[in-house]
């Protein structure tokens, strides 16, 4: 069976551990031959993704955290700087202070607004801007939502807010840079048992109740959405661009 990333160079940004879904995409893109650059958040997460970077056999693995526009700015100089084209970007970032994800949403306080947004939202704009100029043969920029930037869910709060500004932020980057030909898109994954999901108070009562009422009666799986990943990052996605695309088991058709 032919690769469908062979030639294309990705870069996915958000692997902090095995169990992230950006270690199952970055996996993906590697069995349909992409080459590889990943980046990691910072020195707290050095160790543990140098050795999956290995592992995943990585051509580059680079620091950036997406807070400090000095390492956007690093990114984008380090890859322009190689002359290295890239075709397929990957933002699997998010953050909300954990008290944010318990308490009732009335009690967010600005910080922990600002903070959530800056993180999961905002930083798909910087890494949109950082890379654009190097995917100089178009190609494909695409983000992790959640069901909570449309509906409420219990204990997402904060986050649903800012899934609903970074599902806007995916229409407008599309409409921006469309006539490069880069398409931009939004994957809303399914509940998934990570280290982000631990973060929200009873995640597993999340987890049973979709499993229950999904269509397909079953969690969703990484690997689905890594394949969906591959699917909008290779040239059979070249029609789609300003989606948010539903990888759920079916999920959110459900009225109940
Ligand atoms: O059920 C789930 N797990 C779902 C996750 C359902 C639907 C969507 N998502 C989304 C998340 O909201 C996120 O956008 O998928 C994306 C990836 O999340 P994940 O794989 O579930 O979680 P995780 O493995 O924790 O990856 C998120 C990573 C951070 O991990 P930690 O655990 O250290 O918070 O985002 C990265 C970091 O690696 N990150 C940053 N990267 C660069 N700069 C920063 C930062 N400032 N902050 C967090």
């Amino acid at each position: 069976m032919s690769e469908l990333l062979k030639d294309k160079s990705t870069i996915v940004l958000g692997l902090a551990n095995r169990w992230s879904i950006a270690y199952a995409i970055a996996k993906a893109f590697r069995r349909e031959g992409a080459k590889l650059i990943l980046t990691y958040q910072g020195e707290r997460q050095q160790d543990a993704v140098e050795e999956l970077a290995a592992e995943l056999g990585a051509a580059r693995l680079l620091s950036c955290d997406v807070t400090q526009e000095t390492d956007l700015a690093h990114l984008s100089e380090i890859l322009r700087g190689e002359g290295d084209r890239i075709d397929a970007v990957v933002h699997s970032i998010a953050f909300a202070n954990k008290e944010d994800l318990s308490r009732p949403f009335v009690e967010t306080s600005r910080e922990g607004f600002l903070l959530a947004h800056e993180i999961s939202t905002y930083s798909l704009i910087g890494v949109s801007r950082a890379v654009a100029p190097v995917m100089t043969e178009g190609g494909s920029i695409m983000t992790l939502s959640y069901l909570g930037a449309v509906r409420v869910l219990p204990n997402y709060n904060v986050m649903g807010v800012a899934k609903a500004g970074l599902e806007a932020s995916v229409r407008y980057l599309a409409s921006d840079l469309g006539p490069k030909n880069i398409r931009v898109n939004a994957i809303s994954a399914g509940p998934i048992k990570t280290a982000s999901a631990r973060g929200i108070k009873d995640f597993s009562k999340i987890l049973d109740r979709v499993t229950e009422s999904t269509p397909l009666r079953r969690p969703c799986d990484p690997e689905e959405v890594a394949d969906t990943a591959v699917f909008l990052a290779s040239d059979l996605g070249r029609g789609i661009t300003g989606n948010v695309i539903y990888v759920d088991s079916g999920y959110q058709i459900m009225g109940f």
